[in-house]
């Protein structure tokens, strides 16, 4: 009888430890480590590609992290795809670069009630209970698009008229919000400006460049253009591209095209001179997302907003050290 006992309760014993490991499914496992899912926004520019890789580059076996990455191709639906799926997964922590502001309450509450910090990063998420993330690591754009337009009060200082066109970031997006809000207050401020037209090229080369390009080509008398205010490297190497094939000039005595980002590539153009203005927007976040996993594994309670430090550059300051050592 007791025999029988002994080995009911070891079925028993090895059932439950069967169950558990299936359970625990891409979570804790064997390896202890420490599971990571990201949801990025797509591969849209230049700064998006340099995100990724910084984000990937700390979430290695090696530091101890498992990373499950999602790329949502500009498409929101298939961010909250994502997340659901992450926490069906039981992973420990959710990094969410959210495409645009709005719609984020509903997931993000399921992410809180499974007990998964979420972390947002780049942009931010507009969410009516801000206890529904741990922290946001980003930039502020606001602050970036004053840059630009307190740039432009100089430079056009003694201009009678300013003939703009504004190019928008993906719509609703935090990084369109704040820079196009930038140039909108500015365009208040001096009555001199005038906004020729907006157009939306969603961050990227290929649309700016066919908005423009229909701009010019629509327009029965050629248009006087004093600036192109681009919100990413992206969408002004599409706006020099259509500007130039309309002969225009693009620099000092031209068009003067500005722009976010500050990539390399782009640098090479502000030397060149073809952009006149780049606002530095920092896309290697990886170690400050890093960071802020550690700060929660060790019992600690990181700071809820983190911005980096950003700087602007023309072509008088761009120097070639500062291109080669870009990593970006
Ligand atoms: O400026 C742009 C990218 O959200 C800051 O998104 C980011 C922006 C960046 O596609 O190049």
């Amino acid at each position: 009888m007791l025999k029988k006992i002994i080995s009911v309760l070891l079925i028993f014993i090895m059932a439950c430890c069967l169950v558990c490991s299936c359970n625990s499914d891409q979570t804790s496992g064997e390896d202890d480590l420490i599971v990571v899912g990201v949801s990025q926004v797509g591969a849209e520019s230049d700064w998006r590609i340099a995100n990724t890789e910084s984000t990937k580059a700390v979430f290695t076996e090696d530091n101890g992290y498992r990373l499950l990455f999602d790329d949502a191709k500009q498409m929101q639906e298939n961010q909250f795809s994502a997340i659901r799926k992450f926490i069906q997964q039981k992973v420990d922590y959710i990094v969410v670069m959210p495409i645009s502001e709005e719609g984020w309450d509903a997931v993000l509450k399921e992410a809180q009630e499974a007990g998964i910090p979420v972390i947002i990063v780049d942009r931010m998420v507009n969410v009516e209970d801000d206890s529904l993330f741990t922290a946001h690591v980003g930039a502020d754009f606001y602050l970036e698009g004053q840059k630009a337009t307190e740039w432009m009060t100089q430079e056009f200082a003694d201009s009678e008229e300013v003939n703009i066109i504004h190019i928008q970031g993906t719509i609703g997006s935090t990084a369109q919000l704040g820079r196009t809000q930038a140039l909108l207050d500015a365009l208040e401020e001096n009555s001199n400006w005038n906004l020729l037209a907006q157009f939306d090229g969603d961050f990227t080369q290929a649309k700016t460049y066919e908005v423009i390009s229909d701009y010019i080509i629509n327009n029965d008398v050629r248009p006087s253009i004093d600036v192109v205010y681009c919100e990413n490297d992206n969408e002004a190497f599409g706006a020099i591209e259509a500007l130039e094939k309309y002969g225009y000039t693009c620099g000092e005595g031209g068009v003067r095209v500005i722009s976010f980002d500050a990539t390399k590539q782009a640098l090479e153009l502000c030397m060149e001179g073809k952009i006149s203005l780049e606002v530095e927007c920092n896309p290697m976040l990886g170690p400050l997302v890093k960071n802020v996993i550690d700060t929660i594994e060790a019992g600690g309670i990181p700071s809820k907003y983190q911005y980096v430090d950003e700087t602007v550059f023309t072509p008088d300051t761009v120097t070639q050290e500062i291109i080669d050592n870009r990593e970006y």
